[in-house]
């Protein structure tokens, strides 16, 4: 029996999880199904209907990204991902939440988009973006733990900056401000395959 995951390839959070089952070369384990498709919505295992939602050989539903992660990390590579070493943890853990924060500011940004331009607030866009670009130097200022630390913060900060480039660089200038970020993940490209084989796509 294999792992099931509900998935898409636009989904940061889904992203997560299948850089970390690449990371433990757990791939082969795993059955990606559409995550949101019509079909899959009505006998969804997760009850709030999100992806990502890892279902478990033994029927473990699973979910979200972070639960999904921890479970992953404790099974596999215990503390590898999410360190147990206590100031290591806690910083590992604070630029985890940023990255998510990310994450959910920009997702937040496109659902405001897809409305109809009649009701679509450019006030929300405009909310979200100060906590994109608030973060985001904050995060600039701290790529020499992620240059040094290869775990679920590095991984997520990853995702979420490539997620903010998928979705919302016609939208925000990314080039001033961000050099740290900008060569840090440069750095990546070619290194990390795991990062290399999922990058978001429509
Ligand atoms: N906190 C959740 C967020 C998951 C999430 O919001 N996923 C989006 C797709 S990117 C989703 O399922 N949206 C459908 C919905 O909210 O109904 C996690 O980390 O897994």
């Amino acid at each position: 029996m294999k792992y099931k995951l509900y998935h898409s390839p636009t989904s940061p959070y889904t992203r997560k999880v299948l850089v970390l089952l690449h990371e433990l070369d757990l791939l082969n384990s795993v059955n990606i199904v559409a995550g949101l498709s019509p079909d899959s919505i009505a006998s969804h295992p997760n009850p709030l209907i999100k992806i990502p939602t890892l279902v478990t050989p033994d029927k473990l539903v699973l979910y979200d990204s972070t639960v999904i992660c921890e479970y992953l990390d404790l099974k596999y590579s215990p503390y590898k991902y999410f360190p147990n070493k206590f100031d290591l943890r806690i910083k590992t853990l604070l630029l985890h939440s940023l990255a998510v924060g990310v994450m959910d500011a920009a997702l937040t940004c496109v659902y405001e988009e897809r409305r109809d331009a009649k009701i679509r607030s450019n006030e929300v866009f405009i909310h979200q973006k100060i906590k994109i670009v608030k973060a985001l130097s904050y995060l600039n200022n701290e790529t020499k733990f992620l240059a040094d630390n290869w775990n679920i913060a590095s991984i997520s900060v990853a995702v979420a900056w490539d997620y903010a480039m998928f979705r919302l660089k016609k939208k925000i200038d990314f080039t001033q401000d961000y050099a740290n970020l900008i060569n840090w993940r440069e750095g990546l490209k070619g290194q990390k395959i795991s990062l290399d084989d999922t990058l978001p796509f429509e």
